[in-house]
């Protein structure tokens, strides 16, 4: 068995058994061991973007990570804006990355780089393997620093000697970290400041926001009267009827400062304390107002679901506790396509245990009170603010989870870094509708012009914010890459797109044409 097939059996027996793929010459050793080892799905990718994206999105939903194969510096290079992303999201990635063989690597031929130093940024375990006798524990090392509570994203630097040479065998992977559970004291202080009512803030994210922390910070909200917020992005948050509907802090600092500005106490549930964005001249970079107290009662890694049920036994909360939400109503909307007829399609249009991959940006700012009532679903965020992110993200979540229909919502901007998500999505037939909101525009930067005091807009600078000339088509994008699409241009043409949609398995694309 060479260094190569080493990995790959490695990888499987460590439960690592999809691997996102963009591969080169120093791959092909990787490549080849793919025919004799059972049990790898191989998904190529046809640029990096989408390999790092999927397994961040992979990550998300299946809670254990998947491997990628990238070809060198620049293959990773490619693949490093969303490498960033999933890192921001605390996934857990395999990633390996192709070198040349060890004794090429001073000839300073046309790819040698170095790899190291690009990783290293993106990655929080950087190694480079010194030869094929080594890989095997290399690999399960990776896996192990991939995996558990503090999962990671792990490049493993795959010389082209140590995966042809002769290898020793298999490696056992050592048993991942366990979730920390929590510090007992910090839930005492939450309580102290949860029984202080509505000036005390919980602020959420992570494992807090699947349906059983939820529950519990709703039982603590109607017994004490806290207040209870998500972050403004998050990796996964359980959503829809029967769930508890949580604000999440404003992406706008002016709509920010008034929703936090009469708490005293904020509690940290693995959520970071609120901060801008950007920084604005003349407007502030922390969001909290003077003199509130921020207390972390758990942080990534800790178990926010432990430490909410202990908290919810602090302070005497019982399910009996829960007040009713009043949650907007859902219509079939008619007429024009606006962001409010967008929205109540979006809401109605989302199956049963849906997956929806959220980077709709402007069109979107207002699609979580309407959702509320939607069905049971979860709901993805860019941690990272690099876009680009959701129909790769969705690539991946799509195959974990071959039994959920995912649905892709990105501006037309955000989807042009990524659009080879399709081709992907065509090839393994992944049940994901992605829905493009075709402003054509860069939206978002029109507003952060004025925000930043840019000043009049002229119309070189408008060029930069503008997607026209020529308009894009998306539906000849889509078809070219084997996915089936539809424009519409009413809140009728939208509903019915997203009905057809859900009528059946398999990718699709809806041009919202605004
Ligand atoms: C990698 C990267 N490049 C550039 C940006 C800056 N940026 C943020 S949003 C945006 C445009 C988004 O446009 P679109 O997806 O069409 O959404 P809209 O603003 O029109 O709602 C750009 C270019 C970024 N965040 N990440």
């Amino acid at each position: 068995m060479n260094g190569a097939e080493s990995l790959v059996r490695t990888l499987v027996a460590g439960g690592v058994d999809v691997c996102f793929a963009n591969p080169g010459t120093s791959e092909m050793h990787f490549v080849a061991a793919l025919d004799r080892v059972e049990g790898m799905r191989c998904v190529l990718g046809l640029f990096e973007g989408i390999v790092t994206g999927a397994a961040d999105g992979y990550y998300r939903m299946k809670g254990t990570p998947a491997s990628t194969l990238l070809h060198l510096g620049p293959g990773l290079a490619n693949g490093l804006a969303n490498l960033h992303n999933a890192k921001k999201a605390n996934s857990g990635i395999v990633n390996i990355v192709g070198q040349h063989a060890v004794y090429h690597i001073e000839h300073n031929a046309p790819l040698t780089s170095d790899i190291e130093g690009l990783a290293r940024p993106m990655s929080q375990w950087v190694r480079t393997s010194p030869s094929a006798k080594t890989v095997a524990a290399d690999g399960a090392a990776a896996i192990a620093a991939a995996s558990g509570a503090q999962a990671q994203i792990a490049t493993l630097i795959l010389p082209a000697d140590t995966a042809w040479n002769e290898a020793d065998g298999i490696a056992q992977v050592p048993a991942p970290e366990q979730r920390a559970n929590f510090h007992a004291p910090a839930v005492d202080v939450a309580a102290k400041l949860a029984k202080e009512g509505e000036t005390t803030l919980l602020l959420l994210t992570g494992s807090a926001l699947t349906e059983q922390g939820l529950a519990l910070a709703e039982q603590i909200a109607g017994k004490t009267g806290c207040k209870v917020i998500s972050q403004t992005y998050n990796p996964r948050m359980a959503r829809g009827q029967g769930r508890f509907f949580v604000e999440r802090v404003p992406y706008v600092v002016d709509s920010a400062l008034p929703v936090l500005k009469n708490f005293k106490n904020i509690v940290l549930i693995e959520a970071n304390d609120p901060v801008a964005f950007f920084a604005y001249p003349n407007k502030p970079s922390v969001l909290k107002p003077e003199g509130c107290n921020v207390h972390r009662m758990t942080a990534n890694g800790e178990n926010s679901v432990a430490a909410l049920e202990a908290l919810a036994s602090a302070v005497g909360a019982k399910p009996s506790d829960v007040k009713p939400q009043k949650h907007a109503e859902l219509v079939k909307p008619t007429g024009a396509l606006n962001h409010a007829s967008i929205a109540a399609a979006i809401a109605l249009g989302i199956p049963e245990n849906g997956i929806v991959i959220d980077e709709s940006i402007t069109t979107g700012r207002g699609f979580f009170a309407p959702t509320a009532a939607a069905k049971p679903h979860d709901w993805l965020q860019n941690m990272g603010g690099s876009i680009g992110f959701s129909t790769p993200v969705a690539t991946g979540a799509a195959v974990a989870c071959p039994d959920r229909k995912v649905i892709c919502m990105v501006g037309d901007g955000s989807a042009m870094y990524t659009p080879q998500s399709l081709w992907t999505q065509a090839r393994e037939n992944l049940d994901v509708t992605t829905v493009v909101f075709a402003n054509r525009n860069y939206q978002i930067l029109k507003g952060e012009f004025d925000n930043v005091g840019a000043g009049a807009m002229g119309s070189r600078a408008l060029d930069m914010l503008t997607l026209d000339r020529p308009n894009l088509d998306w539906v000849s994008m889509a078809k070219g890459m084997g996915v089936p699409g539809v424009a519409v241009t009413t809140a009728e043409e939208f509903s019915k797109a997203l009905d057809n949609a859900n009528a059946s398995q398999g990718p699709k694309l809806i041009e919202v044409i605004m």
